[in-house]
C-alpha cells in the first residue's frame, strides 16, 4: 500500500457476547465427531414458571402460564392466602413467557398466544412476569455452578455451557454435584446434557427435562440425535427448517445423509457446510469465558491527500485492501459482520462515516467490496481525502443467527 503511511488496526471489545464459532476444518469426507472434550450445558426447568412457584409454592403440581403484558398480580387475601388470576378470564394480545410441565401437558407453550390457550387450558392459573426475580434467580444459579466448575460460559438468563474436560471425577458424579449445587442455592431444578460439544450437548439437556440428565458419547449420535427434527439444531431457524422440509429434510439424520453438493447449492457454502457439520455432531467451538469484539475496523492516512476523481486507481486499491483486511480478520476470529462501514477523513480534518446493514452476514473481501460501494456513493466528496477506514460490526458467528433472531423478537413482544 505505497500511498498510506499508517495503517491503524481497531477492535471495539463488549462484554459477554454470545456464543462463538470455532472454525473448525472442513472436510466433505468422512467427517467425523471427535471426543476429546467433555463439554456440559445446563438449562432450568420452566425458569421463570418455577421462580414464580417458589414464591407460590402451593401452585406447585398446577397448570401455570407466565406471561401477557398487563396482568395483575395474585391478590392476598385476610387469611394470607391468595386469589390467582385464571387462564380462562384472560383477554388480550398478549403471550405466553413460559409455562409449567403441568401446563405444558395441556398444550400450552412458550411464544403461542394467552387467548388461545385459555380455550386449552382454562383453569389453569395466569401470572405477570418479575424480570427482576429471574435475574435474582440467574445469579444465584450461576454463583452455585461456578462454586463446582470454573470454565463456564454464560449463555443468557437461563443457561450455561461448562467445560468438564479437565476434571477427574466421572461425568454423572459431577453433573449430579452441579445439580445438588443448583438445587441447594435456589430450590430449582435444571437439566444438563454432557457430550464433546456445544452442539450436542445444548439438544443433550433437552433430551431427559425436567430435572434430567443425559450423557451422549460419539457411539449414540445415530440412535438419539439423528432420530429428531432438524430444528432441534441451535441454529437451524423456523426459516431453513422450512426450506430443509421442501427438500424432503426433516430429521437430522436426514440432514447427515444429503448430499453436501445440495446443501452447499440451497444453503451457500458457508451455511451449507455449517448444516453438514451440524448433522454429524462435528462442532470445535471453544466455550468463551472472555470478551469478544463488537467491532473490527482498519483504516489508512495517506502521505499525500487524495483526489476522489484523479486518484481513482490509488483509492480503489486501497479500499480493496483494506477489506482484504477486514475480511482476514473477521475469518481469524470466527466472524461474520452484519454492518459494513466507511470513514472518511478529507483534508480540512472533517470526518463521514456512512453505514449499511446487510440482510445476510457476510465475511468475504468481495463481499464488503460490494456492501461498501453503496456506503461510498452517499458519501459527498467536498475535499481531498486524507484518511479512508472500512469498520465491520453487528458481528455475529455462524450457525447461530436465526434462532438468537428468533429469540430476540419475543423478547420484544413479551
Ligand atoms: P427456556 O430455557 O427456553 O424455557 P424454560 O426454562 O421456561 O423451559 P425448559 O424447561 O424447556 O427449559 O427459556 C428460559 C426462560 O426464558 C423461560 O422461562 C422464559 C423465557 N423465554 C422467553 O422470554 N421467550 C422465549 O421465547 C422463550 C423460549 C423463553
Ligand atoms: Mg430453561
Ligand atoms: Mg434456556
Amino acid at each position: 500500500m505505497s500511498e498510506s503511511i499508517v495503517l491503524k488496526i481497531t477492535i471495539h471489545f463488549g462484554v459477554g457476547f454470545g456464543c462463538c464459532y470455532g472454525c473448525s476444518s472442513f472436510s466433505w469426507v468422512a467427517p467425523e465427531m471427535t471426543a476429546k472434550r467433555r463439554i456440559a450445558h445446563l438449562d432450568m426447568d420452566a425458569f421463570f414458571a418455577s421462580v414464580e412457584l417458589l414464591r407460590y409454592p402451593e401452585l406447585k403440581g398446577r397448570a401455570v402460564v407466565v406471561g401477557g403484558r398487563r396482568v395483575p398480580p395474585p391478590v392476598s387475601g385476610s387469611d394470607g392466602g391468595y386469589t390467582y388470576g385464571r387462564l380462562g378470564d384472560y383477554v388480550g394480545r398478549g403471550v405466553v413467557t413460559t409455562s409449567t410441565y403441568e401446563a405444558r401437558a395441556l398444550g400450552v407453550f412458550s411464544g403461542m398466544g394467552l387467548m388461545h390457550c385459555a380455550r386449552l387450558a382454562p383453569d389453569a392459573v395466569l401470572l405477570p412476569t418479575d424480570f427482576e426475580a429471574y435475574r435474582h434467580y440467574s445469579r444465584l444459579f450461576k454463583q452455585a455452578v461456578a462454586s463446582v466448575v470454573d470454565v463456564i460460559e454464560d449463555r443468557g438468563i437461563d443457561e450455561i455451557y461448562l467445560d468438564l474436560t479437565a476434571r477427574a471425577e466421572p461425568t454423572a458424579l459431577l453433573a449430579q454435584q452441579i445439580k445438588q449445587a443448583v438445587s441447594d442455592a435456589t430450590g430449582l431444578t435444571c437439566s444438563i446434557g454432557v457430550s464433546p460439544n456445544k452442539l450436542l450437548s445444548k439438544i443433550c439437556s433437552d433430551l431427559d427435562k425436567p430435572d434430567g440428565l443425559a450423557i451422549l458419547t460419539a457411539d449414540d449420535l445415530k440412535t438419539r440425535i439423528w432420530p429428531l427434527a432438524v430444528s432441534k439444531v441451535n441454529g437451524i431457524g423456523p426459516k431453513a427448517t422450512a426450506k430443509l422440509k421442501g427438500l424432503g429434510i426433516e430429521t437430522i439424520g436426514e440432514l447427515a445423509q444429503a448430499s453436501p453438493a445440495l446443501l452447499l447449492q440451497q444453503f451457500g457454502h458457508q451455511y451449507g457446510q455449517w448444516l453438514h457439520e451440524a448433522a454429524h455432531g462435528i462442532d470445535e467451538r471453544p466455550l468463551v469465558t472472555s470478551r469478544e469484539p463488537k467491532s473490527l475496523s482498519r483504516e489508512t492516512t495517506f502521505e499525500h491527500n487524495l483526489h476522489v476523481r484523479y486518484d481513482k486507481a490509488a483509492l480503489t486499491q486501497i479500499t480493496d485492501e483494506l477489506c482484504d483486511r477486514v475480511s482476514r480478520d473477521l475469518v481469524g476470529k470466527s466472524l461474520l459482520c452484519r454492518t459494513v462501514g466507511i470513514k472518511v477523513k478529507f483534508a480540512d480534518f472533517s470526518v463521514v462515516t456512512r453505514d449499511i446493514s446487510l440482510p445476510q452476514p457476510i465475511q468475504s473481501a468481495q463481499a464488503l467490496r460490494e456492501a461498501l460501494a453503496d456506503c461510498l456513493r452517499r458519501v459527498q466528496w467536498h475535499d481531498r481525502i486524507r484518511l479512508l477506514g472500512v469498520r465491520a460490526s453487528s458481528l455475529v458467528h455462524p450457525g447461530v443467527e436465526d434462532q438468537d433472531a428468533a429469540q430476540l423478537t419475543f423478547w420484544r413482544e413479551t
